[in-house]
């Protein structure tokens, strides 16, 4: 009986044993910055979306912020990066924020016309006059104001202003040195209502479309010209089908990082806080590749065989556009565009 009492006594602390042992702590493994220790957290994986090309001004700053959050959650939140439109156009990741089919976004302020209209007074034509005015504009309480916007009436997270840049026209059928040599052009725009207020106002035909079905459009003719800023002109090939580039810089492109509202509250307040930071700095460099690409690529696309007017008179163009501007005073109301003018 003895024998027999044991062998159960041991095949009982045998299995208990196997399990871990009777109700004693886990080892804690290595806090990883999203947990509180103990529970070893998850790696959470965010998609990112865009539309440029992986060599673009967007991809080099989503890799800066990818290389980031790693380092600051620990490796708890691992971000991945999807260039060339592979989850949609802007438009379409906007909304698939809120449907659970895309996680981030880095998106121009484009679209926004019909998602949050207020957030367009920054696409107005010819407002900002350098990079640093409208650094000083977005990175201030105006940019501030116009995030929570997006956020309260789209439902999303927004994490910070990035850019675009300065956009300038190009085509395939004349140099353009004055407003009437837009007459009746084929332009395509963004799907943004300014954007091609502007562009009627200059006495173009605006043609608003996806940015992933634009390539395809000028190859085959079916518009006249685009713009877009230059380092998007180089990375997207689009002097494999333009001849014609006016640097006129008439819109200043921001562009915004957003975040699914559910994904962001998913995150623990750590994680939360790092996206924040990571978003900010990356901002930064983003913005810095933007100004090196304007400044180095505008030689390669003459060697790529554009022919470029580099120093327009911008004065008769600035006049053309005036209407857009008593337009969206009403819309915007006329201190807060006075404000960001005056914000030099
Ligand atoms: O945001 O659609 C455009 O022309 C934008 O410049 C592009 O999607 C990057």
């Amino acid at each position: 009986m003895k024998k027999f009492v044991s062998a159960l006594l041991m095949s009982t602390m045998l299995v208990v044993s196997a399990c871990g042992g009777g109700g004693q702590e886990t080892a804690p493994a290595a806090d990883s910055g999203g947990g509180q220790g103990g529970q070893a957290a998850e790696t959470v994986t965010l998609k990112v979306g865009h539309t440029l090309a992986d060599t673009s001004h967007y991809q080099k700053g989503l890799e800066k912020f990818k290389e980031l959050v790693s380092s600051k959650t620990n490796g708890t939140v691992e971000i991945e990066i999807f260039p060339n439109g592979s989850l949609g156009g802007e438009r379409d990741m906007v909304e698939g924020l809120n449907v659970g089919s895309v996680d981030m976004v880095l998106t121009s302020t484009g679209p926004m016309s019909g998602f949050v209209p207020e957030v367009t007074v920054v696409d107005l034509p010819f407002l900002f006059k350098s990079a640093e005015h409208a650094h000083k504009v977005l990175d201030g309480e105006i940019g501030q104001q116009l995030l929570e916007k997006v956020d309260a009436q789209l439902g999303v997270k927004s994490l910070a202003w990035w850019e675009n840049g300065f956009r300038n026209v190009t085509n395939n059928k004349r140099p353009i040195e004055k407003p009437e040599d837009l007459k009746g052009l084929k332009i395509r725009t963004m799907e943004n209502d300014i954007h091609m207020d502007a562009f009627n106002a200059l006495g173009a035909q605006p043609t608003p479309m996806s940015f992933t079905e634009l390539f395809t459009a000028l190859q085959q003719g079916v518009i006249d010209g685009e713009e877009n800023p230059v380092p998007i002109i180089m990375t997207s090939r689009f002097y494999e089908v333009q001849k014609y580039l006016t640097m006129t810089r008439h819109f200043y492109s921001p562009s915004l990082l957003l975040v699914s509202k559910a994904k962001f509250d998913s995150l623990t307040p750590e994680q939360q806080k790092a996206l924040e930071e990571a978003a900010l700095e990356a901002a930064k460099y983003e913005r810095q590749v933007v100004q090196e690409m304007d400044n180095e690529y505008l030689s390669q696309l003459k060697e790529k065989g554009m022919e470029i007017i580099e120093n327009p008179d911008i004065e008769p163009f600035v006049q053309a556009v005036q209407p857009v501007y008593e337009k969206y005073e009403a819309q915007f109301g006329k201190d807060l565009i006075d404000s960001i003018r005056n914000a030099q």
